[in-house]
């Protein structure tokens, strides 16, 4: 101690700060489910088509009735514009709005979906890739062909699929159109393939391709996506179960593809994720889902989004998922007792004071947002545990994830006053003023100050972290 990073703190430390704007954080789609991203850019604004979570509580598995497309102008802001129901596939079945992909080409949208599909001819059946045709990235969406883009039977299962009813190694489609404008087609679930598409960029001009990844340290799973940025073709993918999120790059769109790092390790609470790359207003973006929303799980997710980085050799730098997200407006909250001490939460549900260290950098992170609007209202979410807060259970102090009741939200709800040791600030319970946040040598608790000693330890300066 000091640390490097609490040096970075002290020099950008902005003493008494409000309660931050949840504008912008994470999850981005709030109002409802949303999974498997997939994006575009058309005349300046972002259209983002997700899967709309719809599985109960308690449910155990994917139900996708419809597709949702929202945009928005500044990754702040989104408006639900159209909601696409599975049905416009009329020889599909099942709620099976899987992951999908859109393109604008030569005037047109084309967007390759997963589906089920029923072929009464067909002795496996499965999911397929079904393709929509439209003149806007909203709205008119038609199905192209009438009939789906592949049969399963055209592609060998993994081994682990035949003893089930039907296969589902043709989803996820990716579609990606290179400078000479060549257009290709990516799908897979336990095996990856591509195939040319056609001029019409609506059926496969020649054989489908199974790909491996070379000097892979694990299982392809699923969530293939294909982009180019500086003469390197990236293939992102989800890696494993519970999910990874993976890369591999190659010279060519057509491969070979050498495996090179996992972006995003596993999430806390979905086995899924599965991302999208874009790229707006010069920034990188990397889109992907969680469980994060209140209620979520690994059928109830949602989409966040975090900056992309290259380095300069090209390779992408780890993602960790956060929830103040493209903001980066996470705080460390250092005691007014003892300077050295900030408000450090783990992966469990403790929460304790503590000296800052590089190495658990994130570990003392906090990204401040109201979940009870109020004056000076504020909650204390873990930045890198997206969906939990902490609350006061019965007087005691722990991480929670939040339940979605308004209850859960009271307990982790403080009011933020001006500081009782005469600067930075206090935090006392919503639902009894009385009682403020403390610490007490390592530990922080809840309590009624009352001498100065006192006042100091329910005293926190909070301070943005770079
Ligand atoms: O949403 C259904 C399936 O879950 C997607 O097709 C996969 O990528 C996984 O996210």
């Amino acid at each position: 101690m000091p640390s490097s990073l609490k040096r970075t703190l002290g020099a950008s430390l902005i003493g008494l700060l409000g309660a931050t704007s949840a504008l912008a954080d994470n999850p981005a789609i709030t109002e409802r489910f949303s999974a498997d991203p997939a994006a575009i850019v058309h005349d300046g604004k972002v259209y983002l088509y997700v899967g709309h979570d719809e599985a109960a509580t308690d449910g155990d598995f994917f139900v996708l009735r419809e597709w949702n497309i929202y945009s928005s102008t500044d990754l702040e802001n989104w408006t639900l514009e159209g909601e696409v129901p599975r049905t416009i596939f009329e020889w599909a079945e099942a709620d099976s709005a899987w992951a999908s992909q859109a393109v604008e080409h030569d005037g047109k949208f084309y967007w390759y979906t997963t589906v089920r599909g029923v072929d009464p001819e067909d002795e496996l059946g499965g999911y397929t890739l079904g393709v929509a045709v439209s003149d806007d990235p909203v709205t008119g969406w038609k199905d192209a062909l009438g009939k789906p883009m592949l049969n399963p039977n055209e592609t060998d299962p993994a081994p682990h699929m035949i003893e089930h009813s039907h296969s589902w190694d043709d989803i996820d489609p990716s579609v990606f159109i290179d400078d000479d404008g060549e257009a290709y087609l990516y799908w897979g679930n336990s095996h990856l393939y591509y195939a040319k598409l056609a001029d019409n960029m609506i059926e496969f001009d020649g054989e489908i391709h199974k790909v491996d990844i070379q000097n892979m340290p694990g299982t392809f799973t699923e969530a293939p996506w294909v982009h180019e940025k500086n003469g390197t073709y990236y293939l992102t993918f989800a890696m494993n179960y519970p999910e990874e999120l993976a890369y591999a790059t190659s010279d060519s769109p057509t491969g070979p593809w050498e495996f090179q790092a996992v972006i995003m390790d596993t999430l806390e609470d979905s086995g899924t994720s599965h991302q999208a790359i874009l790229e707006f207003e010069g920034d990188d973006y990397f889109i992907y889902h969680t469980a994060a929303l209140p209620t979520g799980g690994n059928f109830r997710r949602s989409v966040s989004i975090e900056h992309l980085n290259y380095n300069p050799d090209g390779s992408i730098q780890k993602i960790t998922p956060t929830a103040s997200g493209i903001t980066h407006a996470a705080q460390a909250l250092q005691s007014v007792a003892d300077t050295d001490e900030y408000m450090r939460y783990d992966d469990d549900a403790s929460v304790a004071m503590d000296e800052l260290n590089a190495d658990d950098r994130w570990n003392f992170q906090w990204h401040l947002a109201a979940l009870v609007e109020g004056d000076n209202t504020v909650s204390f979410q873990p930045e890198t545990r997206m969906g939990y807060y902490l609350s006061n259970r019965d007087g005691e102090l722990s991480i929670q994830r939040h339940d979605g009741t308004d209850a859960f939200a009271r307990s982790a709800t403080f009011t933020q006053v001006d500081g009782l040791a005469g600067h930075g600030s206090s935090y006392r319970l919503l639902d009894d003023s009385s009682v403020y946040l403390m610490t007490d040598g390592d530990s922080l608790t809840l309590g009624k100050p009352g001498t100065n000693a006192e006042r100091k330890a329910a005293s926190f300066m909070a301070m943005p972290v770079e």
